[in-house]
Formats: structure tokens, C-alpha cells, sequence
């Protein structure tokens, strides 16, 4: 090149963005600081949508849950060490879930690092974040970063989803190079996440034995939900006349109000079906390892869906495995059920809807109870109203008591509405997933809440009133964990499962300008929440509940081990 020759150049920030934009990435979920802090400001300049938070973990379930929701890997991006560890919680649960996501980090000089010379921020943390996701890279030169991400998205994407780690060195940011060649260098990822079509002998086996059954039973899984073959599934039920169980977040996928829905059956169908096909759902302490007491006595053959090989087989003996995507595998099955079909024992589909009718017809009177201070049913009887005239809002769902119960009394209509605390029962998911799926959809989202779980990310209602995000929570306040009736008679110090007694968290919302109510009654959390709907502004309710009203770990109490020497 001669002397004096202007080239166009680019750097590090440049294609990282760049790289982004080729791949349809539009939104980042980040806490800012050294050395991504400008990455973040020319990401915002350049169009891509750049959400601060408070906390790199709810940047994390943020960017997990965009997954989920719309099979694109959901980006978070944190600061070197302390916010890259920060957002390692939400990476190894976005993997345990199934979400595609990608964890993107500063790091600190590879050669001070190696070399454990003390350097801002040092950690290793490519090898820290290794075993705890689907696939972990760094990128170490400018004209790696289209690789980098490529590698990183089909990876997140492809096969089963997951968590994948991209560590980028503060030095690369500034690298310098041909504007042209970085161009070049960027790769559009084809096919992230090809079909997996399933072999035609496995779809033949798994019918075989469904059509063979006097009492089957489908159970849905959240890979259901995220597969987005919504139809598809919908026929495969309708169809076969089997009845399903919804897993938590595979509710909606069809309504729970549908004859065939066995969700107010569990118990029931898991004891006394004879084969149970699994689609999208794992045999895990869920559903009780797929043994046991739940499963009652009589012999039980397992069909399962799931595009991860090593799936099946986990637990118990899997007769008939169907390897492929949902999509795939489910449309082949609505082919194959095309040329004939016979519905399951009316015997069988009789039982399952006069247990549920049953079943419903006991909660019923406990949702009208009109107390104050409320009740667990009391007041879910409202939200429960509030759900069905506005089906397509997503329902954001964290505690114990308040998790179990509204996964119970709130039916669901739509699929991917319900968002919860997932494979783990992790609390801290609330604001971030509230605010991803707020973001990520554009509709309406209400975030139930224990008091306790609220904590996690509390902060977060800042973030919610700054994007002035159409988020209403409500916190079920019953002064602590499970209950907050505990008494510590050893000394002055609280009860270690109580809070501050008769806080007021709606105050935290005003503090920020958001809409802050305390509702003492069902009446007074109706009014709310349907103000909250209809106005779209940030809210928080704070729903009193009678302290003594919950029990120790919801509906899970049985998995707390028990000590002989001291009896609760
Ligand atoms: O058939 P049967 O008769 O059995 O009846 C079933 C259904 O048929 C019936 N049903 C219905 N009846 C009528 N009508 C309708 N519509 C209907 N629908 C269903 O109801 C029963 C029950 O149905 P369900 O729920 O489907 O069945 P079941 O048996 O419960 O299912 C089993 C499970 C295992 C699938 C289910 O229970 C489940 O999904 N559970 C998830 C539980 C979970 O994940 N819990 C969260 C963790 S608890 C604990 O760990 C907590 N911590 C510790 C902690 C955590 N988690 N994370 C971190 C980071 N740090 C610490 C903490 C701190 S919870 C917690 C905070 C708690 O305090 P909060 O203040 O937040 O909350 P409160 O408790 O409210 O105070
Ligand atoms: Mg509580």
C-alpha cells in the first residue's frame, strides 16, 4: 500500500456488534463497567437494544428466559470477574432449563492472568465457566470474533439448547483491522438449529405402544413449549384422545381448561396409566425419577420425545425413544395417526375427567374466600380472573407457597405465558424474567411473587421504571419464608424464615415513580391488578397474606430432611 493511503479500519467493539447484527441479535441484557462499558454505549448507537441492570444475575435470567422464548440465544453481558461470576448462575441455569443463551464477558489480560500476577479483576474464567454450560470459547484476535460467535450461537441453539460462555479479553476491544477484511471475517450462522427428523422405525415403535394402551397418558414438557410447534401438538392430543399432563411451564401449550387437560388429575394419571409418553419433559425429581409411590403399582411402559439422546433411559427403561426435534417427531406422528387411529378406554378418559371435575370443584369455594388478610386461595382466585380476560398477558411465578398454589389455581390459555422458577426451583428469577418477557414479547406481564423470593431481584423494579416496562407484580406477603408465624426462643434475634413484619413494598415502587398499592382485600387486589393491566404502568401490589396461612416449602415439604434429635 502506498505511503499515505487511507484504509478503512475496524476493531474489536466494531465486529462484536457487528457480528450480532448478522446473526438478528437485538437486544443485550448487561450490566455495565470496565471493560465493556463502551461496547455497551456503541452497541445502543448502532440500534441493538441495550437493557442495564442493577444485578448481572437478573441480566442472566433475562437473557435465559429471550431464549425461551424465542428460540434466538439470549445474549448477557457482564464486567470481568465479580459480574462475570454474577451472571455464571443464571449460564448454569439457563443449561439445567434448556434455554440458548449466551454468557459474554470481559476478561483480564490472558498474560497477567496466567501468571497470577494480580490484575483488575483477575480470573480464569473461561476454565471456571467450563463445566457449567454447553460450550465455553474465548477469542483472542479481532479476526476471530465472527468465528467466535458463530461457534457461540449454533452451539447455544443446535441439538438441546443451552448455556454457552464467550470470553473476550479487555485488549481485543481496541484490536484494530481492515474494515473490509473484518467484513469479511463475520459469519451469518445457516441453520443455527437444524430439524431433527426422527427414524421412521422409532415413530412406528412409539404408536405401537400408545395405540396398545387401556389408560395412556401424554406428559408436556417445557421442551414442548419451546419447540413452538404449538399446532402441531395441539393435533397430536386432539387427535390421539389422550389425556395430557402439563408440566409447570408447558401449561397453555393447550388451555387448561381443555376436556382432555389431566393437570387437576395428577395424581391420578400418574398412579394408575399404563403408558405415559413424554414429550419434552424429563423423567427428573419432577415428575419423581419416573418410580415410586407417585407411580403407583401397576406396570408402566414410558414412549419418549426429546431431541437429546443420552435422555433417554436416565431413570427408568425408556421402550420406545424417539430422537428428534419436537416439531419433527410430533408432525410425523400426526401423519402416521392420519391413516387410523383409535381412541384411548372411554373407561379411561371418563376416570381422568371425573377426577378433575372433582378436584376442581373442591377449590372452587376456597377461591371465593373473600378474608382480609387474605388467604393463598383467596387471593389467587383473583389473579385467576385476571388471566382469563387477559390470556395473552405472561405470568412471571416465584416462592414456595406462592409458586405451588398459583401453578394450581391459575389456569393458562396460551402457550409460553407461564414463566417460573424451572428444572432447579430457583428464586431470583422474578425481574429478570418479568422484564424479558416484557421486552421480548410487548405484552402485558404479571409477576406473582413471595415475599421472600421478591428479594432476589428486587432492586430490579428500578430497571422495570426506567424502560417503563407494562409489568405489574404483586407480592404475596405473608412476612417470610413459607410462613412468618416463627418464633426463635434461644435468643433476640428474629426467626431465621422471618422478615420485617407488615413491610410495605409497595413504598420501594414509589421510589421510583412506579404505581405502589397495598391491598389488604381480594377486592382490593382485584381493583389493582385490573388498573395495572388496563394503564400498562410499572406497579407493584403489596398482597397481604394471613402469616400463618403457608406450609413449610409448599407443596415440596417432603424433600427437607428430617433430624430425629430435634422434631419441628
Ligand atoms: O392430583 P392431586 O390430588 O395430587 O392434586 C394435585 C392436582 O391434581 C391438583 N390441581 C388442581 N386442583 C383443582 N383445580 C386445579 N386447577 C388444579 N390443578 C392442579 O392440585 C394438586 C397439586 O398439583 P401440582 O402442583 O400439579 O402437583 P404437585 O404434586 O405439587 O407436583 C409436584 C411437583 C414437584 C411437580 C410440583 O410441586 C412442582 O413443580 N414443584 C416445584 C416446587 C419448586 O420448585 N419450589 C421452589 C423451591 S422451594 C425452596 O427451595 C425455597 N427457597 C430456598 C431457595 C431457593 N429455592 N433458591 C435459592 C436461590 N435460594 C434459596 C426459598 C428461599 S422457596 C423460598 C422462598 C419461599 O418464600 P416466599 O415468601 O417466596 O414464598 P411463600 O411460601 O409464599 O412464603
Ligand atoms: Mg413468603
Amino acid at each position: 500500500e502506498a505511503p499515505g493511503t487511507e484504509q478503512e479500519l475496524t476493531d474489536g467493539f466494531h465486529l462484536v456488534i457487528d457480528a450480532l447484527k448478522l446473526n438478528g441479535i437485538n437486544t443485550i441484557y448487561n450490566v455495565p463497567g470496565i471493560p465493556i462499558t463502551d461496547l455497551g454505549r456503541m452497541a445502543q448507537a448502532a440500534g441493538i437494544r441495550v437493557i442495564s441492570f442493577r444485578h448481572e444475575q437478573n441480566a442472566g435470567y433475562a437473557a435465559g428466559i429471550a431464549g425461551y422464548l424465542t428460540k434466538k440465544p439470549g445474549v448477557c453481558l457482564t464486567v470481568s470477574a465479580p459480574g462475570f461470576l454474577n451472571g455464571l448462575t443464571a449460564l448454569a441455569h439457563a443449561t439445567t432449563n434448556c434455554y440458548p443463551m449466551i454468557l459474554v464477558s470481559g476478561s483480564s489480560e490472558r498474560e497477567i492472568v496466567d501468571l497470577q500476577q494480580g490484575d483488575y479483576e483477575e480470573m480464569d474464567q473461561l476454565a471456571i465457566a467450563k463445566p457449567l454450560c454447553k460450550a465455553a470459547y474465548r477469542v483472542l484476535h479481532a479476526q476471530d470474533i465472527g468465528i467466535g460467535f458463530a461457534r457461540a450461537i449454533r452451539a447455544a441453539v443446535s441439538g438441546r439448547p443451552g448455556g454457552v460462555y464467550l470470553d473476550l479479553p479487555a485488549k481485543l476491544f481496541g484490536q484494530v483491522m481492515n474494515a473490509e477484511a473484518g467484513r469479511k471475517s463475520l459469519v451469518k450462522v445457516i441453520d443455527a438449529a437444524p430439524a431433527q427428523i426422527p427414524s421412521p422405525a422409532s415413530v412406528k415403535r412409539a404408536l405401537d405402544v400408545l395405540k396398545s394402551a387401556k389408560r395412556p397418558l401424554i406428559i408436556l414438557g417445557k421442551g414442548a413449549a419451546y419447540a413452538q410447534a404449538d399446532e402441531e401438538i395441539k393435533n397430536f392430543v386432539e387427535n390421539s384422545g389422550v389425556p395430557f399432563l402439563p408440566m409447570s411451564m408447558a401449561k397453555g401449550l393447550l388451555p387448561d381448561t381443555h376436556p382432555q387437560c389431566a393437570g387437576a388429575a395428577r395424581s391420578t394419571v400418574l398412579k394408575d396409566s399404563d403408558v405415559v409418553m413424554l414429550i419434552g419433559a424429563r423423567l427428573n425429581w419432577l415428575l419423581s425419577h419416573g418410580k415410586g409411590k407417585s407411580w403407583g403399582e401397576a406396570p408402566k411402559k414410558f414412549i419418549q420425545v426429546d431431541i437429546e439422546p443420552k435422555e433417554m433411559d436416565s431413570n427408568v427403561e425408556i421402550v420406545a425413544p424417539v430422537v428428534g426435534d419436537i416439531g419433527s417427531v410430533v408432525s410425523a406422528f400426526n401423519q402416521a395417526l392420519a391413516s387410523g387411529w383409535t381412541a384411548p378406554p372411554a373407561e379411561w378418559t371418563k376416570a381422568v375427567s371425573a377426577k378433575r371435575e372433582e378436584n376442581v370443584a373442591k377449590m372452587a369455594p376456597k377461591l371465593m374466600n373473600n378474608k382480609s388478610p387474605m388467604d393463598y386461595h383467596g387471593a389467587l382466585g383473583v389473579l385467576k380472573t385476571i388471566i382469563k380476560e387477559y390470556p395473552e398477558a405472561i405470568l412471571v411465578n416465584e416462592g414456595a407457597n406462592t409458586l405451588d398454589l398459583a401453578r394450581g389455581v391459575i389456569d393458562m390459555y396460551r402457550p409460553r405465558k407461564r414463566l417460573d422458577v424451572g428444572t432447579w426451583g430457583v428464586m431470583g428469577i422474578g425481574m429478570g424474567q418479568a422484564i424479558a418477557a416484557a421486552l421480548e414479547t410487548g405484552h402485558p406481564v404479571l409477576a406473582v411473587e413471595g415475599d421472600s423470593a421478591f428479594g432476589f431481584s428486587g432492586m430490579e423494579i428500578e430497571t422495570i421504571c426506567r424502560y417503563d416496562l407494562p409489568i405489574c407484580v404483586v407480592i404475596f406477603n405473608n412476612d417470610g419464608i413459607y410462613r412468618g408465624t416463627d418464633v426463635n426462643n434461644a435468643n433476640a434475634d428474629p426467626a431465621t424464615t422471618v422478615f420485617v413484619k407488615g413491610a410495605r413494598y409497595d413504598k420501594m415502587m414509589e421510589a421510583f415513580g412506579g404505581v405502589g398499592v397495598n391491598a389488604t382485600s381480594p377486592d382490593e387486589l382485584k381493583r389493582a391488578v385490573n388498573e395495572a393491566m388496563k394503564s400498562g404502568k410499572p406497579t407493584l401490589i403489596n398482597a397481604v397474606i394471613d402469616p400463618a396461612a403457608g406450609s413449610e416449602s409448599g407443596r415440596i415439604g417432603n424433600l427437607n430432611p428430617q433430624s430425629v434429635l430435634q422434631k419441628k
